[in-house]
């Protein structure tokens, strides 16, 4: 990994020092997409056969996954398992319930009420990636929150191997959590099959969950066509950012590190530290560590867009963090909550020795698809907000237009907007004949 001083970089330097690593050849890449969505669009079922045969390696008999392979696969997840999907699934709805939004209804004036009601996606599109692991813990992300808002319909894409079926846990997960239909698709052909609709996949409203770089470009493109369907987040390349003090366990910090440069070569891992001891030490420790890790190819390569960074103190390394905007903040520092009022930009934080990413990937209660590539500066995670519209309404009495219409006649009169002056003015001379 990368050792640097903060103190002796120059701006440049320190720009580099927080730059995400690159799309490798995006213009490519995205005509590329953009011709296999066109593909899709034209021809449907065909095309995601076809696409599924050259990239998935396998033929296709029906495009959803049928009730014999959701048996099947439910009686090969093992019990301790299936507890503890679960009980993480448990924790999991109670906090997303506890911060999904409300409805509200006040009178801003008398005579004058405005509401927000909340109005679920009627057709929610998961997509669950298989790529290098396949992510149970995912569907659980997507699936409880969009349950909890009453989505009509819960579909799924996620791609099957050269057999044709699907992971067994993802489908065992699916189920469970209320998912409507699985559809053995993968890549940037899934995202247009549920953005635009095939005959075997209906077409959605909204798109969520995370994926390879075919994969984002796809929800990107549809995300930006009126006729596509809107998607969660925009995202890129994962990553970890690390805060960590003279007091902090060198092992813990390696392994929290190391538990997000395993997720692929493109994750980013960075640590931020006043301490050079302790910077020693994780090195030493991630080295270690790496020895005795099943999927050390791909971390390594995650570690070269990694950081350990000496900084001056722990202010600095706060300042840093709001301008590097982590997805994944962990505050490994003595009396961390006392930092958390100076966090203005993350996508989740981890506070204190025993709170690693993990708990967060898959059992805390919190959501683990969140604003990767410094989007977390304007973008939250996924919640149950992200699953429902918020629509407003108003309701005038008589007596509520006769008190805030001028208000808006001046307003409209200001604007030179004289319709609207006149829906407003119309009415109040009406009511001016009928005595209240
Ligand atoms: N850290 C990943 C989520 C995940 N981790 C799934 C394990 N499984 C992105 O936030
Ligand atoms: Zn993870």
């Amino acid at each position: 990994m990368k050792r640097l001083v903060w103190n002796e970089l120059d701006a440049a330097g320190r720009a580099a020092a927080l730059a995400r690593p690159l799309p490798a050849r995006a213009e490519e890449l995205a005509v590329a997409v953009a011709r296999l969505i066109a593909q899709v669009r034209a021809d449907g079922d065909a095309t995601l056969r076809a696409l599924t045969r050259r990239y998935d390696g396998c033929e296709l008999d029906d495009i959803a996954v049928g009730e014999a392979e959701f048996a099947q696969a439910a009686a090969q997840v093992p019990a301790p398992l299936r507890e503890a999907i679960a009980q993480a699934r448990e924790r999991i709805e109670a906090f997303h319930r506890a911060t999904a939004p409300g409805e509200v209804s006040l009178e801003t004036a008398p005579g004058v009420r405005c509401e927000r009601v909340l109005r679920p996606l009627h057709r929610a599109g998961l997509y669950v990636p298989a790529g290098t692991a396949p992510l149970p813990s995912t569907v659980l992300m997507l699936a409880v929150p969009a349950q909890i808002a009453g989505c009509e319909e819960i579909l799924m894409c996620t791609p099957a191997n050269a057999q044709g079926l699907c992971d067994p846990v993802v489908l065992y997960t699916a189920q469970l959590c209320g998912v409507s239909r699985v559809f053995k698709l993968g890549g940037a052909q899934a995202i247009a099959a549920m953005a635009y609709g095939t005959a075997s996949v209906p077409r959605c409203d909204k798109l969520f969950g995370p994926g390879n770089a075919w994969v984002t470009e796809a929800k990107r493109q549809v995300g930006m066509d009126a006729q596509g369907a809107a998607i969660d987040l925009p995202a890129g390349p994962s990553e970890v950012l690390v805060i960590a003090d003279a007091n902090a366990d060198a092992e813990f910090v390696a392994a929290d590190l190391l538990s997000q440069a395993e997720h692929g070569s493109d994750s980013q891992a960075l640590l931020l530290t006043p301490c050079a001891t302790l910077l020693d030490a994780v090195a030493a420790a991630v080295e270690q560590q790496l020895q005795t890790l099943p999927r050390a190819e791909l971390a390594r390569a995650a570690l070269q867009y990694s950081r350990l960074i000496r900084v001056p103190d722990l202010p600095t390394a706060l300042q840093i963090g709001n301008d590097y905007a982590a997805e994944h903040l962990i505050l490994n520092v003595d009396n961390a909550r006392s930092w958390l009022g100076q966090v203005r930009n993350a996508g989740s934080v981890f506070l204190g020795a025993w709170s690693p990413e993990a708990v967060g990937d898959y059992c805390s209660g919190t959501n683990h698809v969140l604003p990767t590539y410094g989007y977390a500066r304007a973008w939250s995670g996924v919640s149950v907000a992200s699953f429902v519209k918020l629509v407003t309404v108003q309701e005038l009495s008589p007596d509520g237009l006769r008190r805030i219409g001028p208000c808006a006649q001046i307003l409209a009169t200001a604007e030179q907007l004289h319709a609207h002056e006149r829906a407003v003015g119309l009415r109040l001379e009406k009511l001016a004949e009928t005595p209240a």
